[in-house]
């Protein structure tokens, strides 16, 4: 690749400087294809000026200030949050917006029933008016940043740009971010290109607001070409392109052509007494409690779980023929409430400083509160509207997808081994959804396809992460609805593929379905989750070296009687039993859902899943006599 000296393109206006913006740097090569695009985007969104990310640690404090100054952030108490700060979004702009994601491929088969799919050049027309002029006023930031560690065969890397410094500084923590990412592109590395604009452009003297955003938002996906537009929001996955736009929409795809696995997983690594420590892969739909389950302090004794990632993963199959796996991120931005002393002291600790908070409650000493950190409210709160809110006032002090966004790196649970260049070695898979009936505690699968059949028909009560109604159950295949960059049904296939080609290298992973969220007749939860949760890993792992027993059932294996160890628990006879239960007249009504789902995909259906729906039911029918 050829590079150019920047200088001559420099556009960062001394106002910029003024606020701590590096101007272009003599010293700096700039990969002349990164230039190129850049220079067309300047003449298309017209910013006032541009800032090359360098991903310094100084520009990151010159960035805060200036978000510090323009009001969209304000700085906590730094006696009780070092170096912290907390950010209220525009109200409207506080989710992931599923409606507003589109997969742009030729032929709309390609984008599949669960996307929402437009024509490639109807969609870049629409977005070549959306865009123009959209960065007026504003300075546009280029971030170059990479996925993974810089140097792993995995590594992967892109730029955005973005006329929103809460994006630029989300993006810091979330992937390796400035010169070392540029400096791999410059050396070769191919990129992926992602442009977005909170779309809000400044008219001359006009007063910013503390949170520019647009009513009308779009988050489009070029599979193809490989390309991202974002347009409107600036919240979360919106805007932090690198995350469920490049490393689970786009690379999906990239994914599927190479011959890998891009999916909505955490990754852990559990030490039991033995010292053997093994890598488990969890994949559960957004706000579904990975993030905690990423950080577990396990309630058994002796027993050790350490954190590798808390949302994505890369799978693929090393040189050595085993299943290996990244977190390609380098940051956490989870859901905060429901983080807590008791749920998850350990994120609460990695919380202690260097976090930006969004849509939490400030206290009146300048510290923050949302639902579920501690157990009784402050008497007084600045509820996430910045309006004063005391308890029973009948509204959540918190959004409830209100975030943090804290460095992987300052986790105490983190694991050694959570950026090696090399992943680690999977041994166990487990899919999980929010399911108030019907589905076990845990259940593992017969065999890989199995595995792949579970995944594929996983359903889940509708979170607060995206817009929708909370609750709702939905089929969300993999946690990877809202994430898959092409027709599910070829994911799918992809995934019995991946397996093929799994049986001819090496041992396969075991794959296991579990369920946290089953409720008693009285509606509340039959298991307590949380680091008791380490019990059913437990199980997992005895599977895994032949220590823990099963019985066969329809829908796959279940501990034995006694094989979970549930010893000092509070959980009556009656509802171990209920957590349990295979109902086979409900799972009959669960096959026919199931069939009308897989029928949306009319032939793209791989026929090893109707094969195992087939089964399923037989099995089911047998049962019922
Ligand atoms: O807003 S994000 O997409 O980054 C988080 C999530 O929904 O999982
Ligand atoms: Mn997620």
């Amino acid at each position: 690749m050829t590079l150019i000296d920047r200088p001559a393109l420099a556009t960062t206006t001394d106002s910029e400087t003024e606020v701590g913006a590096t101007a272009a740097r003599a010293d700096r090569s700039y990969p002349a294809e990164v230039s190129t695009w850049v220079d067309g985007l300047v003449e298309h969104l017209q910013p006032a000026a541009v800032h090359w990310v360098d991903g310094s640690t100084r520009e990151r404090h010159d960035l805060l200030q200036l978000l510090v100054t323009n009001g969209t952030i304000e700085q906590l108490n730094p006696d009780l949050r070092p170096y912290s700060f907390l950010a209220r979004s525009a109200e409207s702009d506080v989710a992931r917006l599923e409606s507003r994601t589109f997969i742009c491929t030729d032929d709309p088969a390609d984008a599949g029933p669960t996307n929402n799919w437009r024509e490639p050049a109807a969609m870049r027309a629409e977005l070549d008016e959306v865009f123009r002029g959209s960065m007026r006023g504003r300075t546009m930031y280029v971030v170059p940043f990479a996925m993974g560690p810089i140097g792993s065969p995995m590594a992967r890397f892109g730029v955005q740009v973005t006329d929103s410094p809460y994006v630029v500084v989300s993006i810091g923590t979330m992937t390796r971010m400035g010169d070392a990412a540029l400096a791999a592109i410059a050396r070769g590395a191919s990129w992926v290109p992602a442009v977005h604009s909170v779309g809000a452009p400044l008219a001359p003297g006009e007063t910013d607001v503390p949170w520019p955003c647009n009513d009308t938002k779009y988050i489009v996906q070029f599979p193809a070409t490989r390309e991202i537009w974002s347009y409107g929001s600036a919240y979360g996955g919106n805007a932090i392109l690198a995350k469920k736009a490049y490393a689970l929409r786009i690379a999906s795809v990239m994914a599927r052509d190479e011959g890998w696995l891009a999916e909505h997983m955490l990754l852990i690594k559990v030490t039991p007494p033995s010292g053997r420590s093994y890598h488990l892969a969890a994949a559960f739909p957004s706000a579904c409690g990975k993030t905690n389950m990423a950080m577990m302090t396990p309630n058994l004794p002796g027993w050790k779980i350490e954190t590798i990632g808390d949302d994505i993963a890369w799978l693929w199959i090393g040189s050595d023929g085993r299943l290996r796996a990244i977190n390609p991120e380098a940051g956490f931005f989870g859901v905060a409430p429901g983080t807590g002393v008791r749920t998850n002291p350990t994120a609460v600790d990695a919380l202690w400083g260097n976090t930006i908070f969004t849509n939490v409650a400030r206290t009146d000493d300048g510290d923050v509160w949302w639902e579920g950190l501690s157990d009784d409210a402050p008497a007084h709160l600045t509820d996430w509207r910045g309006e004063s809110w005391t308890p029973g006032s009948g509204t959540t002090a918190a959004h409830p997808n209100a975030r943090f966004t804290v460095s992987a790196r300052q986790c105490p649970s983190i694991a050694d081994d959570w950026d090696d260049p090399a992943g680690v070695v999977i041994d166990a898979i487990i899919f999980g959804g929010r399911r108030a009936s019907n589905v076990p505690l845990v259940v593992e699968a017969r065999d890989w396809d199995h595995g792949v059949f579970m995944g594929a028909t996983i359903a889940s009560e509708q979170t607060a992460a995206a817009e929708g109604t909370v609750g709702e159950l939905r089929r969300d295949p993999f946690a990877m609805l809202p994430f898959a960059g092409y027709n599910m049904a070829d994911y799918f296939g992809h995934w019995l593929d991946f397996g093929r080609r799994l049986r001819r290298s090496a041992r396969v992973p075991r794959v296991f379905q579990v369920n946290w969220f089953r409720k008693g007749a009285d509606g509340s939860f039959l298991w307590p989750g949380f680091g008791d949760n380490a019990r059913v890993l437990e199980w997992m792992i005895g599977r895994l070296d032949g220590t823990r027993t099963a019985v066969d059932t329809p829908i796959g294996s279940l501990p034995a009687a006694g094989a979970l160890n549930v010893e000092g628990l509070d959980l009556d006879a009656d509802a171990l039993t209920e957590l349990f239960r295979v109902d086979p007249e409900a799972f009959l009504h669960e096959v026919d859902d199931i069939e009308s789902f897989f029928a949306t995909f009319g032939d793209r259906m791989p026929s090893e899943l109707s094969r195992q729906l087939d089964l399923l039911r037989t099995r089911l029918q047998a049962e019922l006599g």
